[in-house]
């Protein structure tokens, strides 16, 4: 019975790795959408869940079971596309694996073994949700949320949530630096390394929280520079993309995925997140920055870039998409890798002319209904008129 149910469980990964994904009929001009997520717990080797021995484990169960593969950071490495996956086990507790495609929307397998972060904080006890930044100083960064429980509050489920770093220069081997102090807020989380110095300083975007949920004051994404990484601490944070009223940030929003870099400036997307009737709603945005002044927002189309659709809707935590990573190949062709409700992965992909031209040429959020509608009736005419000039 042992053999029957492993070589049935481990012929079930390799057809789920080596499923071909395609592109669905879903359109918008901006991005495609793929049929199958990219990473799902069951893309998780049997290695890490059972005890092959049949001495030890007679009945084949999994020892170890995984509840959910979602937000990953990306990096774009000679030829190969690498995710940096959130696991979480049913424990609860989430950790960091490292998943390979050579074509970055199918075929993504993990390697040998999770990371193994180095255990510097003694009172961490959850991390998750890692940035990977190729950065011109030579490092891979990857910057991710290193919580711990809060021992001053009497909420059993008070937490504190800081910005852990580690780098590397082969995917395998990890240096864990101190995490970042932000000497004026409490708490941090979507903490984002810009891939580039600014003023000879390393630049992070921050995002400010007065606790761990709520952003409370904290006014939407923010921006601060530090001097030495080995030693990480900003004092200022600027705020760049802004909550806003009535908006898909009004709840609080985040930085996402390094910002990619074109001739017009920088390109951010991030997530942006409403309350509800039915609870907080999760959904992806881009914004551009200046290329001399990284802070500065340039451009911020209206509305939302990616928001749940279908069964993205349903998971652990419904009604959210999540994207802590993207990357370009050298044919300039961009994957955006975003989760839903919190429960498994998935790709868009893009190219950069049609990413540039969605972010500087879909009109702003005029913030009011009427002033909407004015904005869709001039577009309306123009086709309108356009149109009748056909005939
Ligand atoms: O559950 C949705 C997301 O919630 C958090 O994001 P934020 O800090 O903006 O609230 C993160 O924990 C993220 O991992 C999660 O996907």
């Amino acid at each position: 019975m042992f053999k029957e149910d492993y070589k049935r469980q481990l012929s079930r990964y390799e057809e789920i790795i080596d499923r071909k994904n395609k592109k669905t009929d879903f359109y918008n001009g901006i991005y495609d959408r793929y049929e199958y997520p990219v990473l799902t717990r069951d893309h998780i080797p049997l290695t890490w869940k059972y005890d092959l021995n049949p001495e030890t484990n007679p009945y084949f169960m999994e020892r170890l079971g995984v509840n959910a593969v979602f937000n990953a950071g990306a990096v774009y490495l000679d030829g190969k596309y690498y995710l940096v996956a959130r696991i979480e086990g049913n424990d609860r507790k989430s950790f960091f694996g490292v998943a390979v495609s050579d074509n970055g929307v199918d075929g993504f397998r993990f390697m040998d073994y999770p990371i193994l972060l180095e255990d510097t904080c003694a009172e961490e006890t959850n991390v998750y949700d890692m940035r990977l930044t190729k950065h011109e100083d030579g490092y891979i960064y990857g910057i991710f949320c290193s919580e711990s429980k809060d021992t001053k509050s009497g909420d059993l489920s008070a937490a504190i949530a800081a910005a852990g770093i580690v780098r590397t220069k082969d995917m395998v081997n990890w240096e864990r630096l101190p995490n970042l102090k932000t000497l004026r807020s409490p708490q941090q989380r979507n903490v984002v390394l810009h891939p580039e110095f600014v003023d000879g300083k390393y630049a992070f975007y921050t995002r400010p929280m007065d606790d761990f949920i709520d952003t409370g004051s904290g006014g939407g994404v923010g921006f601060g520079l530090c001097d030495d990484i080995m030693n990480p601490v900003i004092d200022e944070e600027i705020i760049t993309s802004k909550r806003k009223y009535h908006t898909i940030t009004e709840a609080k929003n985040g930085a996402g995925a390094v910002p990619i870099k074109t001739d017009k400036g920088f390109i951010h997307i991030a997530h942006g997140v409403r309350n509800t009737a039915a609870g907080l709603r999760y959904v992806i945005y881009a914004f551009a920055t200046d290329l001399k002044e990284p802070s500065k927002v340039i451009a911020e189309p209206s509305g939302f870039l990616i928001a749940p659709l279908g069964e993205e809707r349903i998971g652990d935590v419904s009604n959210v998409v999540f994207t802590n990573g993207a990357v370009v190949n050298e044919n300039n062709e961009v994957f955006i890798y975003y989760a839903s409700s919190d429960t498994r992965l998935h790709v868009a992909t893009t190219t950069i002319d049609r990413l540039v031209d969605y972010v500087f040429h879909t009109p702003e959020d005029p913030m009011r209904s009427v002033l909407c509608v004015q904005q869709r009736c001039e577009l309306i005419k123009k086709n309108l008129e356009f149109l009748d000039s056909l005939e």
